[in-house]
């Protein structure tokens, strides 16, 4: 071979810039199950599973084209277990005199790829992610001479270069965003539809095996398995989210109910990341169901908006601020991350809830993810370098290209309002309101302080206290700092003092 492309674990598209000129004749495939990758945090079980077996079935499909695949896997005794050790170890054994990828989704892998073209001795060219809808540089440009960066305004110009549910210039119903008709609180007895599971085949359930071996200290259990591995699988889950669940999407896209970790929501965010949907695909096929009358315009604009308009707009602030980004501690937050975030063993129905879903599906919807654990970490005070390690590590969806501006930026206000214009702070009453976990609770979103007080209730305020000179300037939140100046001294100090109680007591919670 005289060309090696490599291909990463989330990089598994077949209309791949990397691959876009492979030739079976003189082009190589390299593709590497690495230690390196596996563990620079302790991934979630299932997450490796999912990407492990879905790279392995990429490669076959590969090989099935007609490509030259080096596929090297985690057990193979050669293996270095870096991705610089199998090209070092794939150039010399094959003779190959230059090395194509497509650019990858972490600043810690960028950086050492642009050294490799030194360390490796030959050509390295990194070409540009096209799956992505808004390049990096185009996202540079878009924020350039902008005082404050806000997603909607990025999002209409998305819609409208992309031409997404417009009518000639104008955004088709009339609004860009339909987010005010998207926060149903959830109905009783609201249950989300059956979802798909995968058979296991021999790929996966070989994989399976070397995850359980190797891994056996991560997160989760492998018990259960649903995920799609290849793009014809990820495919049928999104067939199934667009006919059967996008028409509710928008209506319950902030509710949570115990015992129901998917409710409305898609589950594609690891498909899309790892490659094997398309986010332009999906977007269009989202689009088309409205047109067709048969999802409604809440839902399908809402649908978009996190595709089109976040999963964008996410990357790149990513990508323009790092690295200086993921050191920012505007907060000044430095308590370590309670054990029940490894366990999810505590009495706070919510966290034990959102937390017992990401062990046990490596997922946890949004509205969890902002409104629960990472509300209450950000109330609590907690070092957000620790935060955003969970959040790498337990999602099989996380790459730090998304999860940081997500974790540090809007679900820690870490940032300082780089992604968010406030704070997403929250007390146990919006819990109640958009959940039905304080029913089942030790604790009552009603009180304050005593030993039966939601524990988010005093966190709440007392965060608000204890940040008044960063925040309490917020135009946002003049009304919450209006209420906690009119409160009673004497509430005050208990509520104060019920805090500090609490943190003390984090790991008992
Ligand atoms: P749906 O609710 O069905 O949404 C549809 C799609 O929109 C998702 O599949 C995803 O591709 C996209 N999307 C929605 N919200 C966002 C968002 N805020 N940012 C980027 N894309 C979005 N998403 C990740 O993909 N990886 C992460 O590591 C990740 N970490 C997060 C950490 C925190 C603290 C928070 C608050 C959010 C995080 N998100 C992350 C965003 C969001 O929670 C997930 O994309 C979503 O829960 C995935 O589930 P779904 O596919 O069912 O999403
Ligand atoms: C997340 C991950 C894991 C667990 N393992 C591998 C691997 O063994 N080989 C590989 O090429 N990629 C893996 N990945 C995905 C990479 O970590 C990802 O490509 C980078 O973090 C950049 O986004
Ligand atoms: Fe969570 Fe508080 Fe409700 Fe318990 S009472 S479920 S801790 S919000």
């Amino acid at each position: 071979a005289q060309r090696i492309h490599l291909v990463l674990g989330d990089q598994l598209s077949h209309s791949l810039s990397a691959l876009a000129d492979a030739d079976p004749k003189t082009s190589l495939v390299l593709m590497a199950e690495v230690m390196d990758e596996a563990t620079y945090v302790k991934h979630h079980k299932k997450k490796i599973a999912f990407l492990f077996s879905a790279m392995r079935h990429f490669a076959e499909e590969l090989r099935e084209k007609g490509f030259q695949v080096r596929y090297v896997r985690l057990d193979d005794p050669q293996n270095t277990q870096s991705l610089k050790g199998e090209l070092t170890r794939t150039l010399a054994e094959s003779g190959a005199s230059a090395v194509i990828t497509t650019e990858c989704g972490e600043w810690r892998l960028a950086e050492e790829m642009r050294g490799w073209e030194t360390v490796l001795g030959v050509p390295v060219e990194i070409r540009e992610d096209d799956r992505f809808l808004c390049s990096i540089e185009d996202f540079r440009t878009w924020r350039k001479g902008r005082k404050q960066l806000r997603m909607e305004y990025f999002y209409r110009d998305m819609r409208r270069r992309h031409r997404v549910l417009l009518e000639g210039e104008e955004p088709v119903g009339g609004k860009w965003n339909f987010d005010a008709e998207n926060r149903k609180p959830p109905a009783a007895g609201l249950k989300g539809p059956k979802r798909i599971s995968h058979k296991k085949d021999q790929i996966t359930k070989a994989v399976l095996a070397l995850v359980d071996e190797r891994f056996a200290g991560h997160m989760g259990s492998l018990d259960r398995f649903d995920f799609a591995v290849t793009a014809d699988q990820a495919e049928m889950e999104l067939q199934q989210f667009i006919d059967e669940i996008l028409p509710n999407f928008g209506d319950y896209q902030d509710a949570m109910v115990k015992g129901e970790p998917y409710l409305y929501h898609s589950l594609i965010s690891s498909y899309i990341n790892a490659g094997l949907l398309l986010p332009i695909d999906v977007i269009r096929r989202a689009e088309a169901a409205w047109f067709e009358g048969r999802a409604p315009l809440n839902a399908v604009e809402g649908f978009i908006r996190q595709i089109l308009g976040w999963r964008e707009y996410v990357r790149g602030i990513y990508w323009t601020e790092m690295p200086d980004y993921a050191g920012l501690n505007h907060l000044s937050a430095s308590r370590p991350l309670p054990q029940m975030y490894w366990t999810a063993k505590t009495e706070m129905a919510c966290m034990r809830g959102a937390i017992g879903d990401t062990i046990e599906h490596a997922y946890s919807h949004h509205i969890q993810r902002l409104m629960v654990t990472g509300n209450f970490a950000m109330l609590a005070g907690i070092d957000p370098a620790a935060v955003c390690d969970w959040y790498l590590a337990v999602y099989s969806d996380a790459y730090e290209w998304v999860e940081l501006p997500n974790t540090l930026g809007m679900a820690l206000y870490g940032d300082g309002g780089v992604m968010a214009s406030k704070p997403y702070a929250a007390s146990g009453k919006y819990i109640d309101r958009m959940s039905n976990f304080c029913g089942g609770c030790r604790y009552d979103p009603k009180l304050t302080t005593g030993p039966k007080a939601c524990p988010f209730n005093a966190l709440y305020w007392d965060f608000l206290d204890r940040n008044t000179e960063k925040l309490g300037r917020n135009p946002r939140l003049s009304n919450m700092y209006a209420t906690w100046r009119r409160m009673d001294p004497f509430k005050q100090d208990a509520i104060r003092k019920h805090a500090v109680r609490v943190l003390e007591t984090l790991d008992t919670l």
